[in-house]
């Protein structure tokens, strides 16, 4: 007899519901949930994977410690008290302790919970994370315009007419700060209502073959092209539309005079999108129907991630979109995060690279290597690493490797000795994902239904198992008791959860949520923004001087002519997520897909034909990989996945070693980034690539 559970999934943003069937502890099979009014029934290959991440044979069952090159069990006890003795006694010698936090912990909202009194018992001094690696432009430009940080609003695709993604590809990802599951139904929906999809990206994407049109881009260039289309638009006047322009504070005056110092022709030639295509686009746009323009990854984490994100809320704003049904749009999700949650704020932080913006108090990873090596009383020397791999995630993981091997101490939270927790002194594993309880927690603010669904654990936790969050307030204690301090006694996730639940405006309990299987669905988005918008004077601010002073330094860049050829940029592939899921069997097989996509004409012009092994060399460093050589990729640009490079030594992963592939990041440079928001900038790495033969030929030094 088999029983099946309903759940979320919780590895990406799109927060399917899938149906698990069970024989006891025995996944017999995860499909996606038809009455799921989120995903409709929508899973991707992933959703499989869960099965194989609960039943991984490599996966850590007991906390591990690192005695030089070896590593021994021991107990969660021996664990937290050793962990607790060294902190205090280091910290009994001012050494500074600090955190990095990884994508998977946004995903469990037990944890997210949590890891704020394990930092406060930690006394740590400085938090990194991915989201200066993928999303800081997002909050930065939020908390400016609508006065807080998670405030958003995601395109209305269930309504719109004409959806214009820049550096996006939800056909693989599932969305990001845009959790839209079934995606491509929902194109071909809108499709048939005689809606059209535009995508504008230097590779012809999954999501680009989906799309009525597909504008290729030079990398790091779509500033121009977002410029061009807000003067087209503004050239008809910049009178708002009733109800946004009372909102509106008078800052929206600047921006028009801004973009018309530009000219239109040069827009184009920069960024190589015609002006033709300009003008038709902001027309499209423009035109009354409901549109929405969105940019994700290709436009964020670049040199002017924050400006391109501003000037895609202002695009939406000059054309009536925003707060507009089949526009873009607030979620009022069924447990309102927002309101939860501090606004947030934008300072700076002295760090051994300089004064660095610090958006949500955050240390910009990009300076990571930099802060764990400096030879100051400042250096790092206890590091706590939460859900995360930087070796493989951040830039130059060649020095990020090489900056953990002289911590003091290191701490993860993995169920993996990965690339970066081989470093670690110790390891402290949670227990299966279907051994945990779920909610869709910081995906609700961000979601095309205002929506929200909790999911039990499937099953009881393994004997000796822990939670992500039972682990961080075990160790959290353990420090506090260490310290000599007394441990205040916390409500459980679930409390924290419940009270969140209740004081939101649908105002459900824990249990009443729970009891609805397929989660709750409070209908499409409406307008809301007069009652949703933070700022102080309850105004968007539309242009502060800081956005308008960035628009001034694009045009400086303009006005440069890059020194390179060839760009590199990254992508993702829907049977893999970041790092960390190369372990699974029925994942990996199929093509190699680490491969670096190649325009023809830019692989003759080297000799380089399908399957050649090639080197790539940057500034940072170079890495070996086999072409692909394929029109979708536009001249001049080459492509490369992120969260391969599995070929470093004494991984747990055996899988995912023997489809090691290699790390782009490995040719990534942290001294490229976002000067507005401190986001690193991990496309449009200037590189060469050439013949692996013919490379190492011409590097050898001269006699
Ligand atoms: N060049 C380039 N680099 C990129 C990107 C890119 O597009 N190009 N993308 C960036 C983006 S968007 C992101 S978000 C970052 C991601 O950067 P990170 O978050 O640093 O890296 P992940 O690969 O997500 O690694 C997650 C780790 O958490 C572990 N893990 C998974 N689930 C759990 C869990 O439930 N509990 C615990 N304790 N551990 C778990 C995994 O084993 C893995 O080691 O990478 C960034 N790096
Ligand atoms: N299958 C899968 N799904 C995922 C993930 C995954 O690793 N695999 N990761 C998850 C995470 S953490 C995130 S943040 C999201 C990311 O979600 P997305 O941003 O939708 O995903 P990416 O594939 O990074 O898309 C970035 C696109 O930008 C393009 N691009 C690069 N440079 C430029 C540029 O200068 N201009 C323009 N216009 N385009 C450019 C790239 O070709 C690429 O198609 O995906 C999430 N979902
Ligand atoms: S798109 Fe795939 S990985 Fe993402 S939530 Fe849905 S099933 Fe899970
Ligand atoms: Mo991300």
């Amino acid at each position: 007899m088999t029983t099946i559970h309903k759940r979320t999934c919780h590895i990406c943003e799109a927060n399917c519901g899938v149906l698990v069937e069970l024989d006891g502890r025995k996944v017999v099979s995860i499909k996606g949930n038809p009455d799921n009014p989120l995903s409709r029934g929508h899973i991707c290959p992933k959703a499989t994977a869960i099965a194989d991440l609960q039943d991984d044979p490599d996966r850590l069952r007991t906390p591990m410690k690192r005695v030089g090159n070896n590593w021994q069990a021991l107990s969660w006890d021996a664990a937290f008290s050793e962990i607790a003795e060294k902190l205090v006694a280091l910290q009994g010698d001012g050494a500074r302790a600090a955190f990095y936090r990884g994508n998977p912990g946004a995903h469990d909202y037990a944890l997210s919970t949590q890891s704020g009194h394990l930092q406060r018992a930690v006394g740590a001094r400085g938090t990194f994370s991915a989201s200066t690696l993928d999303q800081i432009p997002h909050h930065y430009v939020q908390y400016q315009m609508y006065g807080h940080v998670s405030l958003a609003a995601v395109p209305d695709i269930d309504r719109s007419q004409l959806i214009v993604i820049l550096g996006g590809n939800p056909a693989a990802s599932n969305g990001s700060l845009w959790t839209v599951p079934d995606f491509k139904k929902r194109v071909k929906e809108m499709q048939a209502r005689g809606g059209k999809l535009v995508v504008v990206d230097p590779r012809q994407t999954e999501t680009a073959k989906l799309a009525d049109a597909w504008h290729p881009i030079k990398p790091g260039s779509d500033t121009a092209l977002l410029i061009g289309i807000l003067q087209c638009i503004l050239a008809g006047g910049d009178d708002l539309r009733e109800g946004l322009a009372e909102i509106t504070d008078s800052s929206w005056t600047r921006i028009k005079p801004m973009v018309d110092g530009f000219i239109l022709a040069d827009l184009a030639e920069y960024c190589g999108v015609d002006e033709a295509t300009i003008r038709s686009l902001a027309a499209d746009l423009n035109d009354g129907r409901p549109s929405a323009i969105y940019g994700r990854m290709g436009v964020s984490v670049c040199e002017f991630g924050g400006l391109n994100q501003w000037l895609i809320q202002i695009i939406n704003m000059a054309t009536g979109n925003l707060d507009r049904a089949g526009g873009t749009m607030f979620p009022e999700p069924l447990m309102d995060l927002v309101a939860h949650v501090g606004k947030g704020g934008i300072k700076t932080v002295e760090t051994a690279r300089g004064t660095l913006p610090s958006v949500m108090s955050e240390i910009p990873t990009i300076a990571f290597a930099d802060e764990l090596t400096r030879d100051d009383e400042q250096r790092i020397r206890s590091l706590f690493v939460i859900a995360g791999n930087p070796v493989l995630s951040a830039p130059d993981g060649r020095a990020t490797e090489r900056a953990l091997e002289g911590l003091d101490l290191m701490v993860a939270m993995d169920m993996h000795i990965t690339e970066t927790t081989r470093h670690a002194h110790y390891i402290l594993p949670p227990c299966g994902p279907l051994e945990k309880d779920h909610y869709t927690f910081f995906f609700g603010p961000l979601s095309v239904r205002n929506f929200g669904s909790y999911s039990a654990p499937a099953f009881e936790m393994e004997e000796g198992a822990k939670a992500d969050w039972e682990i961080a307030a075990e160790l959290a204690g353990a420090i506090m008791a260490a310290k000599g301090e007394a441990m205040p006694n916390l409500p459980t996730p679930r409390e924290v959860l419940d009270g969140m639940l209740r004081s939101s405006p649908a105002g459900m309990s824990l249990a009443e949520v729970e009891a609805q299987h397929d989660g709750v669905d409070l209908g499409p988005l409406k307008p809301c923004i007069t009652q949703r918008i933070m700022t102080d004077d309850k105004l968007i601010n539309a242009a502060s001087d800081e956005l308008i002073e960035e628009c001034a330094r694009f045009a400086q860049r303009m006005a440069e002519t890059p020194a390179h050829s060839l760009s590199l940029i990254g992508r993702r592939h829907v049977r893999s997520n970041n790092s960390w899921l190369h372990n699974s069997k029925r994942l990996v097989k199929g093509p190699d897909r680490c491969t670096l996509m190649i325009n023809p004409d830019d692989a003759a012009a080297r000799g380089i034909e399908h399957g050649d092994l090639v080197t790539i060399a940057s500034r940072v460093g170079a890495v070996e990989t086999s072409a692909e050589v394929t029109d979708d990729m536009m001249q001049g640009v080459v492509s490369l996945p992120h969260g391969w490079g599995h070929n470093r030594e004494g991984m747990s992963w055996q899988t995912a070693a023997e489809h090691a592939g290699v790390s782009i990041n490995d040719l990534t440079d942290p001294q490229r980034y976002d000067r507005l928001t401190g986001n690193a900038v991990l496309n449009g790495t200037p590189v060469d690539v050439a013949l692996a033969k013919e490379y190492a030929r011409v590097a050898e030094p001269a006699e």
